[in-house]
């Protein structure tokens, strides 16, 4: 088993809350959800964060935001908030890249 947790998830060595796979990312509920719709989509590739997209691996991340984009059509998400943490001082506590997806509550500005 791969030593990043969300390595394991992506290849089912773990189990989760899946919403949505294909060859390229993973989504799943939020083991700690912050608001009534709060699901992750990560890469299958490992890569640690936004600061790890180059050229090379950027089409991952435009891939994941049509999958963002289609899933929240299919659940009918009408308004949600997307976040990626980069770095410890951000609030990243898990080192693979990926997007929260929050629905289904007044959200506030700027975050905490
Ligand atoms: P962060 O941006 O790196 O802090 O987000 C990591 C998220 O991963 C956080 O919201 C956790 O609740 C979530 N999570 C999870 O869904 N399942 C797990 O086994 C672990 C963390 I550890």
């Amino acid at each position: 088993m791969s030593e990043c947790l969300f390595c394991s998830i992506a290849a089912g060595e773990i189990p989760s809350s899946k919403v949505y796979e294909d060859d390229v990312c993973f989504a799943f509920n939020d083991i700690a959800p912050q608001a009534p719709t709060h699901f992750l989509v990560i890469p299958k590739a490992h890569i640690g964060s936004v600061s790890e997209v180059t050229a090379d691996n950027s089409g991952v991340v435009a891939h994941i935001f049509e999958v963002i984009s289609k899933l929240a059509k299919e659940q009918g998400l009408e308004s949600y908030r997307i976040v990626s943490n980069i770095g410890e001082q951000a609030g990243q506590s898990v080192f693979h890249l990926h997007f929260h997806v929050l629905s289904g509550r007044d959200m506030t500005w700027p975050p905490g």
